[in-house]
């Protein structure tokens, strides 16, 4: 097999963003579009002669051509070993608990997450570093420098290779091994909860849940994770098909886009339990009879219920959170006496609190929670992490929550989405929010007063390294927050993030519907942003 030295352009669009770089297929479609950032991803790293790297990707159109370019890129290259999960697929958790596992050089899943697939869909690319976790803000840039600059990238002329059958061959001097896509991940998760107990529970005849993987990658893993290993009756698992497509859907699991399974938890004779991940499995979204959970809320009963999962029995180091999310979680750690910590948008923040053994627990938003088990976050992670407190506490989803909010307050939480923004008009509203926000601290806004105005800036306290610009933050005196960002994973103009926080103390006020308890701060917002008049929209497109 010969490799070649192919000579190439640079594209210029090539900047990784909050989770790796994410285009239409139509543009990685492009010739040398792939290779390039490949090739570019291979450049910015030291010492992989002969190491492995772990390849997956979430089962989307396109996968299955890039898999093949990259292992023949890898080899030429002189990666030693790649491991490669059958049929191409490996979520985004279970890729990380495989590097972690074997202790491989890195990994790089393929996927745009919750973005719709197929042709005409997204398709993406993120490399992951030896700690399992998405690469720092200092390789990621190293890669785009890269891409600006390359003139060649190297390929071995070699056959396709069969994904599909687990086993070992080579590919030129390198190895490559087919490996099972769900049985690491499927081991660890039995390591980390009360599997005996759970199983007690979803096969008690009783308590009936809905699991459901919306076309998208979980699919695999829910089956032989709920259904074999646990027992759930088959069945549990709806949509649990990869499809290149994902059916048409859009894999984002919230109560707008995961729409099947909140009509089934919200209708008539409600199971006791739902829940549904997205694209690349590292989101989650639970549900209980017709009741919601919000993300933060998650994250903050997960901490505080921790002691009763036999992986965590023994404690928590810390709990870190995205800064958009909300403080619900600040308020456990502050109970438990631990250390909370507030980072920018996106996971790889989180993994220089968790190599250091400083936080444990950490969680977007955005439907994100994981810890330090692996150095992503983890969908089906948080679904057999609720199953266990139900299995423990024997009462419903909506009795946990209702009694966290009684002992912790509860903190109302919003984001609303303005997608497809005009990327000119979209960033001119944030560079005014930036001018103005440092302005308004004393200021009055009908019954709210700002105690500070900002735009979020984050040192890592580990490493040292500074990132700035992450989302304009505007608190009031009564701790309610509303913070603007722009998304670094949309590919279509621009998408303005708006994150309406308020807090509740008194139990008999905690009832409300979210937007009506955030109505006067969602007045606010538009009041000092402008979202509006600057945006030309009316109204959000997506509210979760
Ligand atoms: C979004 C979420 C962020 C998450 C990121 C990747 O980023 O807000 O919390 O980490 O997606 O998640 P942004 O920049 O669009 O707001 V995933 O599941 O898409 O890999
Ligand atoms: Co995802």
């Amino acid at each position: 097999m010969v490799s070649k030295t192919i000579q190439t352009q640079p594209f210029t669009d090539q900047k990784p963003g909050t989770s790796g770089l994410r285009k239409k297929v139509s543009v990685f479609q492009k010739p040398h579009y792939l290779e390039n950032f490949v090739q570019s991803i291979f450049d910015s790293l030291q010492g992989y002669q002969g190491q492995t790297l772990v390849l997956g990707g979430d089962g989307r159109y396109y996968n299955r051509q890039a898999i093949q370019t990259i292992l023949k890129m890898a080899a030429a290259n002189g990666f030693g070993r790649v491991l490669v999960g059958q049929g191409g697929i490996l979520s985004t958790p279970a890729t990380s608990a495989i590097i972690r596992k074997y202790g491989t050089f890195g990994g790089i899943i393929l996927s745009a997450s919750h973005n719709p697939g197929g042709p005409d869909g997204d398709f993406g690319i993120k490399y992951n570093i030896d700690n399992g976790g998405p690469a720092p803000e200092k390789v990621t840039e190293a890669m785009y420098q890269r891409s600006k600059e390359i003139d060649s990238y190297k390929i071995l002329e070699a056959p396709d290779v069969n994904l599909d059958t687990l086993g070992k061959f080579n590919i030129g001097d390198m190895a490559v091994e087919v490996i099972d896509s769900v049985a690491d991940y499927a081991e660890l998760m039995q390591s980390l909860f009360d599997f005996d107990r759970i199983r007690e529970l979803v096969t008690n005849g009783q308590f009936r849940m809905c699991i459901d993987s919306l076309h998208a990658v979980t699919g695999p893993y829910a089956h032989n994770i709920f259904e074999e290993r646990l027992g759930a009756p088959q069945g549990t698992v709806t949509n649990g098909t990869p499809l290149e497509d994902f059916g048409g859907g859009h894999p984002d699991p919230n109560l707008v886009y995961a729409h099947d399974l909140v009509e089934i938890l919200f209708g008539e004779n409600a199971p006791d339990f739902g829940a549904a991940s997205d694209g690349d499995g590292d989101r989650n979204m639970i549900l209980g009879r017709r009741f919601f959970v919000t993300p933060s809320d998650s994250l903050a009963i997960l901490a505080a219920n921790a002691k009763l999962v036999p992986g965590y029995s023994s404690g928590l180091a810390g709990i870190a959170r995205s800064m958009p999310t909300s403080q619900a979680a600040d308020r456990v750690a502050k109970h438990l006496g631990i250390e909370s910590y507030e980072t920018p948008t996106g996971w790889k923040f989180f993994g220089n609190l968790l190599d250091a053994g400083r936080a444990t627990l950490c969680g977007e938003e955005s439907f994100g929670t994981g810890s330090n088990h692996i150095r992503e976050k983890d969908g089906l992670w948080a679904v057999l992490f609720w199953l266990n407190i139900l299995a423990v506490r024997q009462q419903s989803v909506e009795q946990i929550v209702t009694e966290h909010w009684q002992t912790y307050g509860r903190n109302y939480y919003s984001r609303h989405d303005y997608e497809e923004v005009d990327s000119d008009r979209a960033n001119n509203l944030i560079t005014s929010l930036r001018a103005i926000a440092p302005n308004l601290k004393g200021k009055r806004y009908g019954s709210y007063e700002v105690e500070y105005g900002d735009d979020f800036s984050y040192t890592d306290p580990i490493d040292g390294s500074i990132s700035q610009k992450q989302g304009v933050r505007i608190g009031f005196t009564d701790g309610s927050r509303i913070v603007f960002r722009l998304s670094g994973t949309g590919t279509q103009g621009a998408t303005l993030r708006l994150y309406l926080e308020s807090y509740e103390p008194d139990p008999a006020k905690q009832n409300l519907d979210p937007q009506q308890a955030l109505a006067e701060l969602i007045t606010i917002a538009d009041e000092i942003a402008q979202i509006r008049a600057l945006t030309g929209m009316d109204k959000p497109t997506v509210i979760t």
